[in-house]
């Protein structure tokens, strides 16, 4: 597991257009199903997707057009090197 993360890459994306749990629930089953997304966490408080990928196997332009698709605006986004711990709010 600790091995894996660390070719890992998070991205955090900003996304607009969400209105309620529902859709936090839509966004993460798109970007799961993306090949090479590891995990993914939606939060609907502050806009964000967070989405622990491989970079052999899909890049952030992928993730940004993948929630696009499901009907939301990507705003931006920021990317990190995934270590053992996550930036927590
Ligand atoms: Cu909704």
């Amino acid at each position: 597991m600790a091995e894996q993360a660390e070719m890992d890459q998070l991205a955090v994306l900003r996304i607009e257009g969400m209105h309620c749990h529902n859709c936090e629930a839509a966004i993460r089953k798109t970007l799961s199903s993306v090949t090479g997304v590891h995990e993914v966490e939606v939060d609907f408080n502050s806009s964000q997707a967070s989405v622990l990928y491989d970079p052999k196997a899909v890049n952030v332009q992928q993730l940004v057009s993948a929630a696009t698709r499901s009907g939301y605006r990507v705003t931006g986004f920021s990317q990190a090197q995934a270590q053992t711990d996550r930036t927590a709010h």
